[in-house]
C-alpha cells in the first residue's frame, strides 16, 4: 500500500498511529506529498481529487480517503484489539471522541491559517471564534479526561491525542495545560506510547 504522507499532518499522524498500533506499518510505503489549501497537488489529485492527505492507494490501485476511512480500513486488516469498538456503547463513545478530536483539528488548521495572514487581512471575529471553540473543547476534554483514561484505547483517543499534539506543535504560545491538568496528564500518557513517539510531528520544509 502507498500512503500520501507528510510528517507535519495531524490527519496523516492518525493513520500512522493506527498503522503502528495494528502492526501494519511495514506494509505501508510512505510517499512525501505536499498538500496545501491554496496549491492543489496535481500528482496527489490523480489519487484523490480533493488534493488532501492522507490518501492510501491500495495494491489494486483503488485509493482510500479520508483519514478515518483509512484508519478503519487498516483496523480491518488485523486481528488484534480493534481500534473501532464493536459494542454499541463503546463504539458511539469512541466515534464521538473521534469527532471531537477531528473537529478540533479542523478548527486549529483554520485558526492557524488566519493567524498567518498579514495583520491587516486577519479577521478578529474569526480568530476569536476559533479560540473560543478550542477552549470550549479543552473544557469538555478536561471534564471527560477520567472517562477517556478508563476507556479501551481506540480511534477517539488517537484523534484527541493528535489534536493536542497539533496544538503543542503549531500553537506553542497557547498555554492550555495549567487550566486543564487532567487532560494534560492524559496527554502525557498518550505520548508515552511507542506508536505516538514514532510519529512525533516534524517541520521538514
Ligand atoms: N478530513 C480530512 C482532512 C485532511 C486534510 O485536511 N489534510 C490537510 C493536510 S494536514 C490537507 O491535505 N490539506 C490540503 C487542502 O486542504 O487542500 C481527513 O481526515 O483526512
Amino acid at each position: 500500500m502507498k500512503l500520501h504522507w507528510s510528517p507535519r499532518s495531524p490527519y496523516v499522524r492518525k493513520v500512522m498511529i493506527c498503522a503502528y498500533e495494528t502492526g501494519l506499518e511495514g506494509r505501508i510505503e510512505r510517499v512525501r506529498s505536499v498538500a496545501a489549501m491554496k496549491r492543489p497537488n496535481r500528482v496527489l489529485m490523480q489519487d484523490n481529487p480533493l488534493s488532501k492527505i492522507p490518501t492510501l492507494v491500495l495494491d489494486d490501485g483503488r485509493a482510500l480517503f479520508d483519514s478515518v476511512v483509512i484508519c478503519e480500513y487498516l483496523d480491518s486488516l488485523h486481528d488484534g484489539q480493534s481500534l473501532f469498538p464493536k459494542s454499541a456503547a463503546q463504539r458511539w463513545e469512541a466515534l464521538r471522541w473521534h469527532a471531537l478530536g477531528d473537529g478540533m483539528l479542523d478548527a486549529l488548521i483554520l485558526w492557524r491559517n488566519e493567524r498567518e495572514r498579514a495583520t491587516e487581512q486577519r479577521s478578529g471575529e474569526l480568530l476569536d471564534a476559533f479560540e473560543l471553540k478550542i477552549h470550549a473543547s479543552l473544557g469538555l476534554l478536561e471534564r471527560e479526561a477520567g472517562a477517556l483514561q478508563a476507556a479501551q484505547f481506540a480511534i477517539g483517543h488517537i484523534a484527541i491525542g493528535c489534536a493536542l499534539g497539533y496544538l503543542e506543535f503549531r500553537f506553542p504560545d497557547v498555554a492550555w495545560r495549567p487550566a486543564h491538568p487532567r487532560i494534560a496528564a492524559w496527554f502525557e500518557s498518550f505520548k508515552a506510547r511507542p506508536s505516538v513517539q514514532k510519529t512525533t510531528p516534524v517541520d521538514d520544509q
